[in-house]
């Protein structure tokens, strides 16, 4: 079954939350303790924390989950505010397709524009647009357009009022003038085109004993009898089996978790397995694009700090104390990002992608 990770983004108090609380009840995904509590304020499905409830405001990245026929879709609900920009990078990393939520009465914002450019650097697959609070412009097609007009990306836009649950899961008859699909069914139509299991072989060892190494397939598909090779040794080992728990298997795909039993040089905790018809690049100073949350200290070794986008994008050459293993973003999500974190005090202080 195909997985679809959806995430909002979007100005504060544009109707975020609200419109994947309405989502989430009308498509029948709440227990019934949680749908008398939501249809008091469908925020409250995400905004889950006492501290978000009394403010009014989302600060945690939350999600849930809608199962239709062919799809398991997982809905993130990020905050908006600037300054939890780590946890909406956080929710950005995950995201297969982005709703862009712009309320009808204020239209597109600098911060709903920044959002969209974030989400570009993520390289978030798919974008659809919801114009909400519909209900408060009288479902005029007027404002609709002038909300779509004003529209930083590509992408269907769908004129919406999670309050009155106009076009999230039924057609909205107040929108007659409107004859296109509902959010629910935008969202159903939406297919990947980087599925799991595609792209080079990625598998990072976390632990090891007597041939056997387990860890997580980042990317690509392991098969019994393949040959792989182990950075930064570059030894070769060959797959003897594949062990899902206690499960043989012939084949594992991303993302999961296996044993690998492999015959050959031993392999180290920390190396990296990759397909040796796809090497991954090595370097002391690859190139890379930064999202900055904190200000750095002078503790980064950032270069050439050129082409900023906005105050927090930058690009440049990393420095690193020692020749790192990596993909470019765009070739591989799972090893072209990462984070920076300052070791005295554990703080995210940047994510990253690493370019060409
Ligand atoms: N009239 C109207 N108000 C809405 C609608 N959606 C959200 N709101 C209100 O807009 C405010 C902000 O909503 P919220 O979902 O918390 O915004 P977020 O910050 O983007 O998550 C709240 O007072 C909501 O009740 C809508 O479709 N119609
Ligand atoms: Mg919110």
């Amino acid at each position: 079954m195909e997985i679809l990770r959806v995430a909002t983004a979007g100005h504060v108090d544009h109707g975020k939350s609200t419109l994947l609380g309405r989502l989430v009840h009308d498509c029948g995904s709440l227990f019934q303790d949680q749908i008398d509590e939501v249809r008091e304020n469908y925020s409250f499905a995400f905004d889950g924390l006492r501290e978000e409830r009394e403010q009014g405001k989302t600060i945690d990245v939350a999600y849930k989950f809608l199962t239709t026929p062919s799809k398991r879709i997982i809905v993130h609900d990020l905050p908006g505010h600037e300054d939890l920009l780590s946890n909406i990078a956080t929710g950005l990393s995950v995201a297969d397709v982005l709703i862009l939520v712009i309320d009808a009465s204020q239209g597109c914002t600098d911060l709903t524009y920044r959002y969209a450019k974030l989400s570009s650097l993520f390289r978030i697959e798919k974008s659809l647009f919801a114009i909400t609070k519909m209900d408060i412009k009288g479902y005029s097609k007027a404002s609709f357009d002038r909300g779509v007009k004003s529209l930083p990306l590509r992408g269907r836009a769908i004129p919406v009022s999670a309050v009155d649950g106009e076009n999230i899961t039924k057609p909205s008859l107040k929108m007659s003038w409107y004859e296109g699909p509902t959010l629910f069914e935008a969202i159903t139509a939406l297919s990947l085109s980087q599925n799991s299991g595609v792209g080079p072989v990625r598998f990072p060892v976390q632990r090891v004993s007597n041939g056997f190494c387990s860890g997580t397939v980042m990317s690509g598909t392991i098969r019994v009898g393949d040959e792989l090779i182990s950075y930064p040794s570059m030894d070769r080992l060959r797959i003897l089996a594949i062990n899902i728990g206690s499960k043989e298997v012939s084949d594992v795909s991303s993302p999961l978790s296996v044993t690998l039993v492999t015959h050959g040089e031993k392999v180290e905790v920390g190396a990296l397995l990759v397909s040796p018809y796809q090497l991954p690049l090595v370097s002391a100073s690859p190139k890379a694009t930064l999202v900055t949350f904190e200000e750095c200290k002078g503790s980064l070794t950032l270069q050439t700090i050129q082409g900023s986008m906005a105050s927090e994008i930058s690009s440049g050459v990393i420095r690193t104390r020692h020749p790192i293993c990596y993909d470019t973003y765009a070739t591989s999500k799972a090893t072209g990002r990462f984070l920076l974190i300052e070791p005295e005090t554990g703080k995210t202080l940047a994510c990253g992608f690493f370019e060409d």
